[in-house]
């Protein structure tokens, strides 16, 4: 066929593969995100090594429960394919199975159609470093994206450049196609073993008392660029989407001496899809279960206030909004607005103003951090004479004892108490 020689040319010139972005927007709707939402669907294509040639919009009551959009726009969308020898078609909402085969056989058979899930899937795919990531991944994809690459053969998987459609290591999705159920299985079992495996870590973290902070927030906000910031943990830190997938978690000592754990985790984003939340376990449960929260906000980008919502409506649904938490609006160097109103006055206290580039803000940051460790505990520094060494007994069980220093007078003890023990070992406190 003529088109898709013109096409194979294209691709075999070294361009970049082009889609067309198709939204519905649904009549009396809110404009604003909806063109925030498309806007990034378009960084999400450009980070899946894609580019735009065309967005479509179709205004209507409700998208076609068959085809997504209507039979006149989808006429429109595949002469726009023609036109640009483009085989690549992204929708920008979750759509069904059956909406993707009728949308691909109603454009001719020979243009891939892939939602917004299977795109930011398709990208967790390339950026998976570990072997846990992989799991997780390839198992969102089994389930989510498989059943909507509906019977492409190999030669097909090539359209759009296989976006949507490459697996973890770059496995090719559709050929694990048949043993679907099985390698879902298989895979169900492994995600198993490493997450009694985490557990046991995190157990053993908790023995150790160190405060363990998340660092939370909407994609691209600057976390690793924080947390390399922080701990020089050579992280990739990088102008895209989901440039993490993994959490990275480095032992940072705070200029009290006080030691904490920071874990770097995946970025949050509008329209995530519970399944998907589902599907990020190892990473989640940082979030899940640490002791305390920094939000990361961009707050150079427009949509600061947007994606904030977003980030704290996912805690909340984590379970993790009543953590101790701190409001960090990165890229001060840039920042378009400084005022987040819907946080109102309570959260004044928590909000701290950064550069995580320039150093700026850093070090009132890590005065809010010390604060949010210590959460009303005192570092105590205190000389037990042998007659109370029951109490350094209990200090070791129930307190953070930084070190002992064994004196003629007794033992030397710095530790991080509570006010009920604070109020026992005050008679014997040094300074
Ligand atoms: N101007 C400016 N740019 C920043 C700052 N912090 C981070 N960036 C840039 O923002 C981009 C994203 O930074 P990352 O640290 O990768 O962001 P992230 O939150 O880890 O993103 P994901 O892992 O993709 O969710 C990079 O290009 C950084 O250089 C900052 O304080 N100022
Ligand atoms: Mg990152």
């Amino acid at each position: 066929m003529e088109q898709s020689v013109f096409k194979n040319v294209l691709e075999e010139e070294g361009r970049l593969p082009s889609a067309v972005l198709v939204s519905v927007f649904r009549k009396g709707e809110d404009p604003s995100p909806f063109e925030a939402s498309l806007a990034e669907l378009e960084r999400l294509l450009e980070t899946a090594g894609g580019e735009v040639f065309a967005k479509l919009v179709q205004v209507k009551e409700h998208p076609e429960n068959a085809t997504y959009i209507g039979s006149g726009k989808i006429k429109e969308l595949a002469s726009l394919c023609e036109t640009g020898g483009v085989s690549l078609v992204v929708c920008d909402e979750e759509l069904s199975p059956m909406q993707i085969k009728n949308l691909e056989d109603a454009l001719g058979g020979d243009i891939r159609v892939i939602d917004r899930t299977m795109l930011i899937l398709d990208i967790f795919a390339l950026h998976a470093t570990t072997a846990d990531g992989k799991l997780q991944v390839e198992l969102a994809q089994l389930k989510y994206s498989a059943p909507r690459l509906y019977g492409k053969g190999k030669d097909l998987s090539r359209l759009g450049g296989g976006i949507g459609t490459r697996g973890p290591g770059e496995t090719k999705l559709e050929s694990d196609k048949r043993h679907l159920k099985e390698r879902i299985r298989a895979l169900e079992d492994q995600l198993e073993v490493l997450s009694k495996n985490r557990e046991l870590q995190r157990k053993q973290r908790e023995k150790a008392g160190i405060f363990r902070i998340a660092i939370a927030g909407y994609t691209n906000a600057g976390k690793s660029t924080l947390l390399n910031a922080l701990t020089g943990a050579g992280v990739k830190e990088k102008d895209e989407l989901f440039a993490t997938l993994d959490p990275t978690t480095r032992r940072y000592a705070l200029p009290s001496g006080n030691e904490i754990l920071l874990t770097d985790t995946v970025g949050f984003i509008r329209n995530l899809p519970h399944h998907l939340v589902k599907a990020f376990r190892s990473t989640l449960e940082e979030v899940a279960l640490c002791d305390g929260v920094l939000v990361v906000v961009d707050s150079s980008d427009p949509e600061s206030d947007a994606q904030l919502k977003v980030t704290v409506d996912l805690l909340t649904e984590l379970g993790a909004s009543s953590k101790p938490t701190l409001y960090v609006l990165n890229k001060s160097d840039k920042a378009f607005s400084t005022i987040i109103p819907f946080m109102g006055k309570e959260g004044a206290g928590k909000i701290v103003q950064i550069s995580a580039l320039t150093g700026q803000g850093i070090p009132l940051l890590l005065e809010k951090i010390e604060e949010m460790v210590s959460g009303g505990k005192k570092t105590v520094k205190a000389l037990l004479p042998s007659s109370a060494m029951g109490l350094l007994a209990r200090l070791y069980e129930e307190a953070n004892v930084k070190s002992v220093d064994y004196t003629p007078e007794g033992a030397e003890v710095v530790a991080v108490v509570d006010d009920r023990l604070y109020g026992k070992l005050k008679p014997y406190i040094k300074e």
